[in-house]
């Protein structure tokens, strides 16, 4: 296939630098100038500051009269106050990005020039906002030599000055006027970290919080998290998987979970913790869990009232009951509300709240039973229970019925339970989603979601509305995010991946933004304003995600990843026939599950009337869900007027091809972006170039292989520029099959015959003389270091180890399969015609040098 459109547009008007939108809650009047001050030198980059590099702003961004204040007036003398923290954080940050030092003064009558002030509503000095701020609400004026940084909150002063801070290093040197409240009062994120150091779903190295079973002296880490989470509007994070270890409640790990406290206090985070909910007999040695035990709520009181303790201003409990084998209420045939509520009381004196999951469901369902439905159970288990939480109950919902998929409707459940608090549960980390080894920007998949009308009562409900409590009159509710930071200096394990965070946090802030908005800000204060930066880091960001749903699952069908091993590589098998329930129900004919009321499972029908109406009819399902809802044949015309067939193979190969365009476009940025950062960018984007074809080849093949239906363009199975490894003559190498079989190029890899040995495929290149990319496909396993040489006419080509695991942080497998699979290319290659192109492989522990193919590539052909 020819690439037609490698060149991403470089630089449009659009994306030189601009004002982003004002949002809904702020008024501001803007006037800026350009020009002076001399730029620093800048320093290494390894993404520790993410955002917040404050790096210094070039000369031509900086206003010729720029008049700063003559000092910081940040009222408080309490070193844990966020006020206090944000009297530091405009000092340094000030002399940062424009190398001027401000006195900072925490006593009003220390100084009595012009100031930037920061303080609390109620130490205004007689400056009042207009309107009344919301809770953690800020206001912030800019005025010539005069700034006012007032929050409702002491962080709503903190967030007010990292705002003004984001604007100067972004060279926004405007006057401004406004106000900025939350849109909701719950901005939580959580970490799903185990007491042993490990995390669930984690993609960047160790927990900052846990190490062999305790908390570690050293929470450096955890107060830069703080500061990071803190610049986005976050208040509150839970430090623990949501897989609860109950060793986290006893007396030593209190005091350490009330050391990360007092880490992020300065900062306006509060912690929150998850529960095990059988702890009272699994730690407390009771003979029973059941929530309605006199025995068992003396237990949970006594550790809660320890807990707040030490840490008094905690914000509360986040409990996973009666899923994936964790213990609940249900064991005792209590409710779900019984077991809620529980832990609501205990923390009700304390001002604490209880985060409850809804992600409850049976993972042991029939596959055979064509009205079974995982989708089904969130509403089924909480529906009948709406008005019997406690009032400090929050029920945090995933975005979609099933689990974080690539596409997904929203979860009917928000429209459920009228009389119950709600949070909306989405994912910064990229389990289904590349696991940051793939650039996918995720906000714009989020904005689909929040801004779904579910048409409760037929009147407008949107998703925010509902969460933000808006929509149903709850005090509560709002937004938690599993980020999973670990210790890797880029705290997400790629720089590109921070922009999620940074734009959930926003987002959960003000969920009417612009997700390229955001982008943009965030690309500034990363990368900087220069236009050519900014482009491509929007481009592809913003390409990044109808990407990645092409090249793995299309129409509503889920990510097709192998949802029984690493959620990574391509198994659409892995989807069926098991007790999971995220079926796609393909067969020779036909794929998608029939969710209707009429012929299905009924999951549609759990929608208020005019979206159930919707979704039943496959003339109104939009083709993006269709596979959601219907069961059609792979005939099926579609809305585009192609077949479903033909949609997966086209879209397979379109969303491929604009991965290949990825690292093109990020290499006309060298010069550009340090060093650090350009090299450790480009070597994860080719990756995921080389990566987006073995997801289109496995996925395209599996379901040729199924349906019989030949692509009518003729690209699937067709690679008229590989030449097999098997075709080659081999030396001491063996054929292997693999599994998923349409894995390997022509179902076949080749592995040298022992762990010990080395061996050699060897070719004659038939093709015209030219310019050729070469790339090899092989696998990279975890459990060895293979080493590998490619020689044409015996001058070495490239050398290269089999040691991504030491250099992506996704899932790695032991095995051959779509997880290892993976690329390698050498550019621009000499080749004349009949050269010999000749692969060495020497094993390492389990890793058999495995090979599948190489493609010899014309200039901008992709096989
Ligand atoms: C923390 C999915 C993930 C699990 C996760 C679970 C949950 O099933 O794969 O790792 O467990 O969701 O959200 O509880």
């Amino acid at each position: 296939m020819i690439l037609p459109h490698i060149s991403i547009r470089m630089i449009s008007a659009k994306h030189s630098r601009r004002w982003s939108r004002p949002d809904q809650h702020c008024k501001m009047r803007v006037s800026w100038g350009l020009l002076a001050f001399p730029a620093a030198a800048s320093a290494i980059e390894n993404g520790i500051n993410g955002w917040l590099r404050y790096a210094p702003l070039p000369n031509d961004q900086r206003p010729p009269n720029l008049r700063l204040p003559g000092a910081i007036m940040a009222l408080s003398t309490n070193k844990t106050s966020p006020v206090y923290t944000a009297g530091q954080e405009l000092q340094a940050g000030i002399k940062s990005i424009l190398n001027q030092t401000l006195p900072l003064y925490h006593e009003p009558d220390k100084w009595l020039g012009s100031t930037i002030l920061v303080a609390t509503t109620g130490q205004s000095h007689g400056v009042k906002p207009a309107t009344t701020l919301a809770d953690d609400g800020y206001l912030l004026r800019v005025r010539p030599g005069n700034v006012v940084i007032l929050g409702q909150t002491e962080r709503g002063a903190l967030y007010g000055a990292f705002d003004y801070l984001s604007r100067i290093a972004q060279g926004r040197f405007s006057d401004a006027d406004l106000i900025a409240n939350p849109d909701a009062p719950i901005r939580w994120v959580n970490q799903w970290d185990n007491m042993d150091g490990s995390i669930e779903r984690g993609y960047a190295g160790a927990s900052i919080f846990f190490r062999n079973n305790t908390i570690p002296k050293d929470l450096n880490r955890v107060s830069q998290y703080a500061r990071l989470l803190a610049s986005i509007g976050i208040n509150g994070i839970v430090v623990n998987n949501v897989n609860a270890n109950a060793n986290l409640l006893t007396d030593a790990n209190i005091d350490g979970l009330g050391r990360i406290a007092d880490a992020m206090r300065p900062y306006g985070v509060q912690i929150g913790i998850s529960l095990n909910f059988a702890s009272p007999q699994t730690l407390g040695g009771l003979s029973t869990f059941d929530p309605l035990d006199q025995s068992v709520i003396s237990w949970w009181t006594d550790k809660t009232n320890r807990l707040y303790k030490r840490i008094p201003d905690m914000a509360g409990y986040l409990v996973k009951a009666n899923s994936e084998g964790q213990a609940g209420p249900l064991t005792y045939n209590r409710t779900l509300a019984d077991g809620a509520n529980l832990f609501a009381k205990a923390v009700q004196p304390h001002g604490g709240i209880v985060m409850f999951r809804a992600f409850v469901y049976d993972n042991h369902i029939n596959p055979a039973d064509l009205k079974a439905d995982r989708a089904n159970h969130a509403v089924e288990f909480f529906k009948g229970l709406d008005g019997q939480f406690l009032d400090n109950v929050v029920v945090q919902i995933k975005y979609g019925p099933i689990d974080f998929q690539v596409r997904e409707p929203a979860s009917p459940l928000f429209a459920n339970i009228p009389q119950t608090n709600t949070a909306i549960e989405l994912q910064i980390t990229q389990e289904y989603l590349g696991q940051q080894s793939h650039l996918v920007y995720v906000a714009p998949l989020w904005k689909t979601i929040l801004d779904f009308d579910l048409r409760a009562g037929d009147q407008p409900s949107l998703v925010r509305d509902v969460v933000a409590g808006r929509r149903f009159s709850n005090k509560r509710g709002g937004y938690a995010g599993v980020v999973n930071v670990g210790t890797n200096t880029t705290w997400l394990g790629s720089h590109l991946a921070m922009s999620n965070l940074y734009a959930y946090g926003r987002l959960a802030w003000n969920p009417s933004q612009d997700p390229q908005a955001l982008l943009e800000d965030w690309t500034r204060l990363t990368f900087g304003s220069d236009p050519l930066v900014l482009g491509v880091v929007t481009e592809i960001s913003m390409a990044s995600w109808p990407a990645y749903e092409n090249y793995t699952g299309n129409l509503g069908i889920q990510t097709l990843t192998d949802i029984l091993y690493t959620h990574y590589g391509p198994n659409p098998a892995s989807q069926d026939n098991n007790g999971w329930g995220q079926w796609t129900r393909a067969d020779h004919d036909g794929i998608g599950m029939d969710r209707t009321v009429s012929t299905g499972t009924g999951f549609s029908g759990q929608y208020p009337a005019k979206v159930a109406e919707k979704f039943e009819s496959i003339e109104t399902t939009p083709d993006d869900l269709l596979l959601w809802f219907h069961h059609v044949n792979y005939t099926h015309v579609l809305k585009t007027s192609k077949s479903v067939i033909q949609h997966f193979y086209d879209a397979h190969y379109a969303g491929a091809e604009t991965a290949q365009t990825f690292p093109i476009a990020w290499e006309s940025l060298r010069n550009k972006v340090d060093t650090e950062r350009f090299n450790d960018v480009l070597f994860r984007l080719r990756y995921q170039a080389g990566h987006s074809i073995v997801w289109r080849d496995s996925i395209c093949q599996f379901y040729y292989n199924l349906s019989g239906i030949p692509d009518g363009t003729g690209r699937v199975g067709r690679h008229e520029y590989r030449i097999e490894v098997e075709t080659m003559e081999l030396k001491n190498y063996k054929l292997t099959g693999v599994n998923p079989l349409e894995t390997a190029s022509n179902l076949t890899a080749v592995v040298l015959v022992s762990d010990h040995t080395s061996g050699e495929a060897t070719t004659k290149l038939n093709f015209d003389s030219g310019n050729y990319d070469v790339a090899i496909n092989y696998f990279d396993l975890i459990g060895g270091k293979a080493h590998y040489k490619a020689f044409l006419n015996g001058k070495l080509l490239l050398e290269w180890v089999g040691d991504l695991e030491d250099k992506l942080g996704h899932t790695f497998s032991t095995k051959l399969d779509g997880h290892s699979a993976t690329r390698v290319t050498i550019r621009d290659v000499q080749i004349q015609k009949g050269d010999v192109l000749k692969i060495t492989g020497v094993a390492d522990g389990n890793e058999l040098a495995p090979l599948d193919y190489i493609a010899v590539l014309p200039q901008g052909v992709v096989d």
